[in-house]
């Protein structure tokens, strides 16, 4: 007995140890001292803060690999040798590539057939094409990132093959790919998409710059650490990789990773007010200045701490209520997402991000006092999802995005059904929380809207709905 207790004792005692948690992202937990080198399979280690007896601003004429290979990657150029960057990301160096010339060379070049990569990077150029990898001397043989998209080009540009896991231009982001059997997969920070069939290898010899005259495509920004295994790792081990590089780099996931941000409200960032208090100004923090404003005082909604997750929330009385945008949200193509409640006892409507006083370009957001969950749009149309009226008076999550023009909502991250009469799209977005011109006054509380000029694709809803959940604790 008092064995089988020393073994158990020493189990828990070796689980605890092993697993020793640090700080980090949700979703991310790394064991103390975890070596991308601990996982088999490292072809290529390149990572920035290992460089020595550099000083900030000092060309890179050789970035030695530390997957034990010796590929290291070199470039006898002076003019075309990346800067070495101190305090860029979470206090560590990075290496910044001119978007001209800079680039090196591997000494071994790489042909996988099967690999897992992982590139943790910001492009500070946000129209062209930025360049991870890519073979050199051949211009059709490349794997490619940019602003957009991540794309894999085996051949020919018409069979490059996309992938919407785009990063806005000077935000930081770990960029995955892996393929497993004849399946390729791309991600970002944590998150991959459907997966695509292929079966090109990852074939690699250069970094940061293209073949001889395609300066197009030259890497315009900052390369920390870049690993290349040669297998497609499991699930767990590609945790381990990530809890790791997402420590090392501080990369928290923001709704401003995400390109196509035009308006971001979150009552948790609210400063100087206190409870009860009314709300004349609900800054936007996308960046785009796009203010949710109230002139009127009686109109204002108010401050209330306290109210969805012990965050605060804006609430609106249901009476009238309500905030202009300072400008229009021009969105035939949008994704929105809400995180709010119906106040106890209200009426039936729930009024997100809307059009106030068109007739004719309606919200993505409404709940119709005929016991139906829909969009309407400028043709006045709607998608009918059936009653969702319980499920609106408690805290909920969702999200709606226009799907070239046949409307659809996600609501506690479920997809929901119904019969779908909608077509089009609204027009434009001018206010949170009515429909003044039919005198809808919603009773409310809103704790967060984001609103993108795009109709996201799954993995980004997906990421977004990971952090707004985590946040507000939604179902
Ligand atoms: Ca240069
Ligand atoms: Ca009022």
């Amino acid at each position: 007995m008092r064995i089988l207790f020393s073994i158990i004792t020493c189990a828990l005692l070796a689980c605890c140890a092993i697993q020793s948690p640090q700080a980090g992202p949700v979703g991310f937990r790394l064991s103390s001292g975890f070596k991308p080198s601990q996982i088999p399979g490292l072809q290529l280690w390149l990572d920035a803060s290992q460089i020595t007896g550099l000083s900030d601003n000092d060309p890179v004429a050789a970035w030695d690999d530390l997957s034990g290979n010796a590929n290291n990657a070199t470039q006898g150029t002076v003019s075309a040798r990346p800067l070495y960057k101190t305090n860029i990301k979470n206090g560590k160096p990075a290496l910044l590539f001119d978007g001209v010339d800079d680039g090196f060379a591997l000494t071994t070049g790489l042909n996988l057939s099967a690999y897992t990569v992982f590139v943790v990077w910001a492009q500070t150029d946000a129209v062209n094409g930025s360049i991870s990898f890519i073979k050199s001397g051949d211009p059709y043989n490349y794997h490619y990132l940019n602003p957009a998209y991540v794309a894999h080009q085996p051949g020919a540009s018409t069979t490059m093959a996309t992938y919407a896991t785009a990063t806005a231009a000077g935000n930081w982001a770990m960029t995955e790919a892996y393929r497993s059997g004849t399946t390729l997969y791309i991600g970002k920070n944590g998150t991959f998409d459907g997966g695509q069939a292929s079966s090109i290898n990852w074939q690699t010899d250069a970094i940061g710059a293209p073949y001889t005259g395609g300066a197009q495509f030259n890497m315009v920004g900052y390369i920390a650490e870049n690993l290349i295994y040669n297998a497609g790792l499991s699930a767990g081990d590609r945790q381990l990789v990530e809890a790791y590089l997402t420590a090392k780099y501080g990369l928290a996931f923001t709704p401003a990773s995400i390109p196509g941000l035009k308006l971001w409200l979150d009552a948790s960032q609210i400063v100087g007010l206190n409870d009860g208090d009314p709300v004349a100004t609900w800054s936007d923090l996308s960046g785009n200045a796009n203010n949710a404003v109230q002139a009127t005082a009686s109109s204002r909604p108010t401050y209330q701490t306290a109210e969805i997750n012990g965050l605060p929330a804006v609430q609106f009385d249901g009476v009238d209520d309500f905030f202009d945008l300072t400008s229009n949200i021009n969105a035939t193509n949008f994704t929105v997402f809400i995180v709010g409640r119906k106040s106890t006892g209200a009426a039936l409507h729930f009024v997100g991000v809307c059009a106030k006083g068109a007739a004719g370009a309606l919200a993505p957001l409404y709940y119709g006092g005929d016991g139906n969950f829909y969009t309407q749009t400028q043709t006045g149309a709607y998608r009918v999802t059936g009653s969702q009226n319980a499920t609106l008076q408690s805290n909920f999550l969702y999200a709606g995005y226009s799907n070239a023009g046949s409307p659809q909502h996600r609501l506690n991250r479920v997809l929901l059904g119904g019969s779908n009469t909608s077509s089009g799209s609204p027009t434009a977005f001018d206010a949170i929380g009515a429909r003044t011109i039919f005198g809808d006054y919603a009773a409310q509380f809103v704790g967060e809207v984001l609103v993108y000029d795009s109709s996201l694709s799954a993995g980004d809803i997906t990421l977004l709905e990971d952090y707004l959940q985590a946040k507000w604790a939604t179902p």
